[in-house]
């Protein structure tokens, strides 16, 4: 076993919105029920770059180290853990830790606990070299894996995953994906792809659109170009899609969604736009008798089956890895709207 260092390096904010620095921080001790984690890489969520402007109605811990997606090795565990052993591959995921005994612990539903801890918003994240989490809802990774390639499946991939079951459509049905060339929609191109789905996708700019296509969609829609966009979607649909996955940052294309999507479609709100409201026509949400529900990423069993589609090839996130003092620079890219994909940070740099 290599000897745990007592200091290591982070990124860590004292406000929100305020500077991020990359410096030396202490190596956080596990408590007994979690394990320490040697965080090799850390994708970048859209949730990361909310949490540091806090800009939602949660306050996130201060200082705090941002991240939950990431994937690294055991080096250390509390003297409860009996499920992960020293040298384990683990990922750390938005859902830390949970008190898993009220009546939604209880039936799976983890991310709904009142009490939940969450990496990077409650919980010192993946944004560091050694983080902590709950051996319970740890995420087991295959040893051998690729610890970048992976990172992205722990929160993006894991959500869009579930939000796709949630919506519970059938092969040969369409799904529209709203914010189809960011870090969850690219992924949800590819789930959906695998489930047997047609995908129409939805986004802005031409590099987008080849990078959805390349990734499986039939149709792309560029939000900044299309004048009609639910015509040109309904068109392209022959009647509107079955179902529609929103992982786009933006409130009208959320509402949107709901004027596009087919009779007895499936309206699914996975993005979390500061502040936004679902607005959905009363009239034509009874007379098309359209559901509409929110996804909130997944339990340990969506993560383990999310992981397998991962393992298996079927899915994998178009990823770039940059260093881990580089994140003030991939928040900029990111609130700009330019990430195609996902940034994925090497904590070594
Ligand atoms: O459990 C959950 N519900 C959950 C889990 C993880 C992430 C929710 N999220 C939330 C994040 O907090 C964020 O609000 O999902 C949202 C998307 O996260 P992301 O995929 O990590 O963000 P991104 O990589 O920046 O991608 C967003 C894409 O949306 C496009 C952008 O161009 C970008 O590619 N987009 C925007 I902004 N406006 C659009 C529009 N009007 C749009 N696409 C289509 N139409
Ligand atoms: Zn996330
Ligand atoms: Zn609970």
């Amino acid at each position: 076993m290599s000897e745990i260092p007592k200091v290591q390096y982070g990124c860590i904010f004292e406000t929100n919105g305020g500077p991020i620095e990359y410096k030396q921080i202490p190596v956080p001790v596990p408590k007994s029920n979690e394990i320490l984690i040697n965080v090799k890489y850390s994708g970048v969520c859209h949730t990361d770059l909310h949490a540091w402007k806090g800009d939602w109605p949660l306050d996130t811990k201060l200082p705090l180290v941002g991240g939950h997606e990431g994937a690294g090795v055991v080096v250390a565990k509390g003297d409860n853990v009996s499920n992960f052993e020293i040298g384990d591959y683990a990922g750390i995921k938005w859902l830390n830790g949970s008190c898993m005994g009220c009546e939604f612990c209880q039936q799976g539903a983890e991310p709904n606990c009142a009490k939940a801890d969450l990496s990077g918003y409650t919980h010192d994240g993946s944004f560091q070299q050694y983080a902590t989490a709950d051996a319970v809802q740890a995420a087991k990774i295959p040893k051998g894996t690729d610890l970048a390639a992976v990172a992205p499946i722990l929160c993006a991939g894991v959500t869009v995953y579930k939000a796709l079951k949630t919506a519970m459509l059938a092969p040969g049905q369409w799904v529209a994906v709203s914010g189809a060339g960011g870090g969850l929609g690219t992924l949800a191109i590819q789930y959906a792809k695998a489930m047997g789905l047609r995908v129409l996708a939805i986004d802005g700019g031409e590099e987008k659109g080849l990078l959805c296509k390349d990734l499986g969609a039939e149709v792309y829609i560029d939000f900044t170009k299309e004048k009609n966009i639910v015509k040109a979607i309904q068109d392209a649909t022959n009647g509107g899609p079955h179902g529609v996955i929103n992982v786009s940052v933006s409130e009208a294309a959320i509402s949107q969604s709901c004027d596009y999507v087919r009779a007895l479609g499936k309206v699914i709100l996975v993005g979390l736009p500061a502040g936004a409201v679902c607005k959905s026509a009363v009239f034509q949400q009874v007379v098309k008798s359209i559901e509409i529900k929110g996804s909130y990423v997944g339990n340990r069993q969506d993560t383990a089956e999310a992981l397998d589609f991962f393992v298996r090839g079927l899915v994998h996130s178009p990823f770039k890895v940059v260093g881990l003092s580089e994140l003030p620079h991939v928040f900029e890219l990111m609130e700009q709207g330019k990430i195609l994909g996902r940034y994925v940070l090497d904590t070594t740099k």
